[in-house]
């Protein structure tokens, strides 16, 4: 085991400073013959060691591309692939999956054994050993120190990660139900599990994002909320006109809270000036028939929508699109996108509001962190059972995989960028004024705002019509 301030010193010695993702990748490796190996082949008048300077760093694209026609592809979330709501045990699929998935792509980094190993013989009694499973339980001790239950497909085993440790600050951050692996030894009782080291699956140091060629730029938004009250029907009208006029842009997607709906919360009737589910759709796509033909337009549904809560969300269903022009993509929730062969990944977000109760130091005022927090762990939506309902599906369609070039989301109503191992995240605000509910929660919103991202140079800006 490498420890942070260990790696830095050996750097230093040579005469170098290093990059973090290099120290974060010789953590993980926990090789010292590593370093050595580096120095060797790095010059003398080298001042800061790269991951470009590391062969096994070099970047490396995941996953498959599609890079024919079309130019628009739904790859997952097309239309029909979210089925039916099914029987309780499929929860034990759900994880299973889960489990399968985001424990290889921990195993690819670090050898592990099954928990079994550990309780029924005494043969790595003595030794480190990293062991891989979901959390199925989680808390602070008295002292401040973090236990949780790790389950395996072989058995269970209780975890302590002593807040002395080194990257005790990322222990702080494990949720119910993350797949993880720890480092560690049993102690000597074979009871308790003390961790070293902390690894999620996480996005590879080396991903690449794909980046394609003269593909022209694509807008990204979310929360309309059509049908409010505080919808703010005179930035979205001036957001429109922009949009028309603008012909290097050439997608338009939404994340998802289209329209406002109906029976959201109590008292929600007060607060539509659309009071019909039916008529909120129906204008909506009436405005979208504004804009221009050529712009490929991909909608997803969010909580405020017609279709179930539970995720993964189906497509709004054909009763409700009959107004909406034929360059309208309906997609699920979440569901990805290839646009030239970027992938977007479009996810509503309503478990950014459970990682804000989980996580320490999260705020509304960064929901991009939050993304960030998905990315690490691969997974949308976490934890189970708290805010955000989620469906028992065979496979678990919440996981970050592959890697997209862009994770699109919204629902916090607050925009939010930030850019992660290459991947860049974009919390789209909304077209809502602040409503009573989060004028009472001290949520402050950035409505009004459209984030475009120019594909070929992933480069992101914010655009204002609120004024
Ligand atoms: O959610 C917009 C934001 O406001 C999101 O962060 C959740 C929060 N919100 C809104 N209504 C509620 C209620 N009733 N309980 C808890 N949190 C809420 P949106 O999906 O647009 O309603
Ligand atoms: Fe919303
Ligand atoms: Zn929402």
């Amino acid at each position: 085991m490498l420890a942070e301030q260990e790696i830095i010193a050996r750097f230093c010695e040579a005469g170098h400073l290093v990059d973090p993702t290099v120290v974060s990748y010789l953590r993980e490796r926990g090789d010292p013959a590593l370093i050595s190996g580096i120095l060797s082949g790095i010059r003398k008048d080298c001042v800061v060691v790269l991951p470009s300077h590391i062969p096994s760093l070099t970047p490396k694209r995941d996953g498959i591309r599609f890079t024919a026609d079309p130019l628009l592809e739904v790859v997952e979330g097309m239309e029909g692939s979210a089925g039916p709501v099914r029987q309780i045990e499929d929860y034990v699929s759900l994880f299973r999956s889960r489990y399968d998935c985001l424990g290889s792509l921990i195993r690819k980094r670090s050898g592990a054994i099954p928990i079994e190993a550990l309780t029924h013989s005494s043969r790595f009694r003595d030794s480190e050993v990293t062991i891989i499973g979901i959390v199925i339980d989680v808390k602070s001790t008295a002292k401040g120190h973090r236990i949780l239950e790790l389950e395996d497909p072989t058995g269970t085993m209780p975890v302590l990660f002593n807040n002395g440790r080194d990257g005790f600050s990322d222990a702080e951050r494990i949720v119910p139900d993350e797949v993880i692996g720890v480092r560690g030894k049993l102690s000597p009782e074979g009871k308790l599990f003390y961790a070293d080291q902390l690894f999620r699956p996480d996005v590879p140091v080396q991903h690449a994002p794909y980046t394609p060629k003269n593909s022209g730029k694509v807008a990204l938004i979310s929360d309309i909320h059509f049908g409010s009250d505080t919808f703010l029907q005179e930035p979205w009208e001036r957001f429109c006109d922009w949009i028309s006029a603008a012909d290097d842009i050439s997608y338009l997607l939404v994340a998802g809270d289209l329209v406002d709906g109906i029976g959201i919360y109590p008292g929600q009737e007060k607060e539509l000036t659309i009071p019909n589910i039916y008529e909120q759709y129906d204008r909506l796509g009436e405005m979208l028939q504004t804009l221009p033909s050529s712009l490929g337009i991909v909608l997803a549904p969010g909580n405020h929508d017609v279709v179930r809560g539970a995720e993964p969300q189906p497509v709004i269903p054909p009763e409700f699109r009959s107004q909406f022009p034929k360059n309208c993509t309906f997609v699920e929730n979440p569901a990805a996108v290839s646009i030239h062969g970027a992938r977007v990944l479009m996810y509503h977000g309503r478990s950014i509001d459970d990682l804000i109760g989980m996580i320490p130091g999260a705020r509304y005022e960064a929901p991009a962190e939050m993304m960030e927090a998905m990315l690490k762990r691969r997974h949308l939506a976490p934890t189970y059972g708290r805010r955000t309902p989620i469906l028992a599906t065979e496979k678990d369609r919440l996981l970050i995989d592959p890697v997209p070039e862009i994770l699109h989301t919204g629902h916090v109503h607050i925009t939010g960028i930030s850019r992660y191992r290459g991947v860049l995240t974009v919390n789209a605000g909304a077209w809502q004024s602040q409503t009573a509910f989060q004028k009472q929660m001290n949520i402050n919103p950035t409505p009004g705002q459209a984030v475009v991202v120019d594909l070929e140079q992933m480069e992101p800006q914010i655009y204002d019509f609120l004024s």
